[in-house]
């Protein structure tokens, strides 16, 4: 018996009704062999793999119903925008938004973060003022902030956190002030898995009148997002992380914040009237919302958020973190292993490293398994200076993954002692 299978399940009731074997079939390119081994895939805070529901809602917009939306009395122009104006209301529904013109179609996390620093931030951030972030971002939600207080004359302030990879509540409330004009953060870290206290968070950056930016890149494939329960006034995701297609993405923004913006690109679409004179810009969210859009990608992730509506995100939780508290117990106990980030609320990611191996070595070693896994700093460069390291070993989970994986991985990391020993 493996040291693996001793280890007994703990955490929440098993959940029953969630068929992981069943899911799993709808999910073509879990069947691939790497290396002759069946593919073991951990690398879906990267990018989750994509059920048969959404590649084939891409065939079938390609196939049956693709035109330009928005600008045709045709057809097909009609049922594309249709389609596209259903999804923006599925996505809606999906966070609880309170209206479908608070959606915006972006390419992603990061485009939707640009916007809000090109649009919100340019108009509201000056000389003098903060800008708060903290110290678990990725990249998406460093730079375009770093981009704008340098332009702007303002300055980029870091919440810190403590050794598990948590936020440190108390300094950051300290660190919001009559100058902080906003505050981004990000719901999940994609480097560490730990759960931000949001809702408090949100609570006190309005408290001292500061606007709050959500990057949810690594929220929505594995909690019950409610927007207007957390009170965000921006929240941004892909679609790729959440079973979707690649190259969509969402900003969610308050109504009276998006109207009050300048809009972001000028082009197709996002106008009203044009003359050589002067242009009137278009109702949101189509003003943020130029030129040709990924039609065929929001046909996707509507059918990717229906996919997992039919499963039930609450069953999605539940099932990954009985896989994070067993992969937390099956790689914490092999001796060598150092998890980074063990904040008490984690979703989705298991960060580490193994005595003196880089984690490129790791990631080489478990790839000739079949084991997928991503190592490296994770766009996260800050989260590994924090930590004195240069990189990890990151699993990360999706719906579809299962415990006899996990197992495999810890067998995996055993190989990587010997071939190091
Ligand atoms: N924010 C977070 C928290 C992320 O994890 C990522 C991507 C992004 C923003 C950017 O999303 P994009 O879809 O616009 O690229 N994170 C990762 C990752 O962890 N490994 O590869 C990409």
């Amino acid at each position: 018996m493996s040291a693996a299978a001793a280890v007994p399940i703990r955490g929440k009731a098993a959940n029953r009704s969630f068929d992981v074997e069943r899911i799993r079939k709808d999910f073509p390119i879990l069947q691939t062999k790497v290396h002759g081994h069946p593919l073991v895939y951990l690398d879906n805070a990267a990018t989750s793999q994509k059920p048969r529901a959404v590649i084939d809602a891409l065939v079938r917009y390609y196939e049956g119903e693709n035109a330009n939306i928005h600008r045709g009395v045709h057809y097909l122009s009609q049922i594309a925008t249709e389609e596209f104006e259903k999804a923006r209301e599925t996505v809606r529904a999906f966070v609880n938004a309170a209206r479908a013109s608070e959606i915006i179609f972006t390419r992603g996390t990061t485009e939707a973060l640009n916007l809000v620093a090109q649009t919100y931030g340019k108009t509201n951030v000056g000389a003098g003022d903060e800008v708060l972030i903290t110290a678990m971002e990725h990249h998406s939600n460093i730079v375009p902030w770093q981009m704008l207080c340098a332009e702007k004359g303002a300055k980029l302030r870091v919440a810190p956190m403590n050794d598990e990879g948590e936020l440190l509540l108390a300094k950051y409330e300290k660190l919001l002030g009559p100058k902080t004009k906003l505050v981004a953060v990000g719901h999940v870290s994609n480097a560490l898995g730990t759960i931000n206290p949001l809702k408090q968070m949100i609570a006190a950056a309005h408290a001292k009148g500061a606007v709050v930016v959500v990057d949810g890149a690594q929220a929505v494939p594995h909690l019950k997002v409610d927007v207007q329960d957390l009170d965000a006034d921006f929240y941004a995701f892909s679609g790729h992380k959440m079973y979707g297609p690649t190259g969509i993405g969402v900003l969610y923004g308050k109504q009276a914040l998006l109207e009050a913006m300048p809009p972001y690109q000028g082009g197709g679409d996002m106008i009203s009237s044009v003359t050589f004179e002067k242009t009137t810009y278009n109702k949101v969210p189509h003003k943020f919302e130029a030129g040709t859009p990924d039609m065929a990608g929001v046909a996707g992730l509507m059918a990717a958020i229906d996919y997992m509506n039919g499963i039930g995100i609450e069953k999605i939780a539940a099932h990954e973190h009985e896989l994070l508290e067993y992969a937390t117990e099956v790689i914490g106990a092999i001796e060598g292993v150092r998890l980074i980030g063990t904040a008490r609320e984690k979703a989705g990611v298991l960060s580490f490293v193994l005595d003196e191996v880089h984690p490129h070595d790791i990631g080489t070693i478990l790839d000739q398994q079949g084991i997928a896994v991503r190592t490296g700093h994770h766009c996260a460069q800050p989260v590994m200076e924090r930590f004195s390291i240069p990189a990890t070993v990151r699993a990360s989970f999706a719906m579809y993954n299962t415990k006899g994986e996990i197992d495999a991985l810890a067998l995996g990391i055993r190989k990587v002692r010997e071939v190091f020993a």
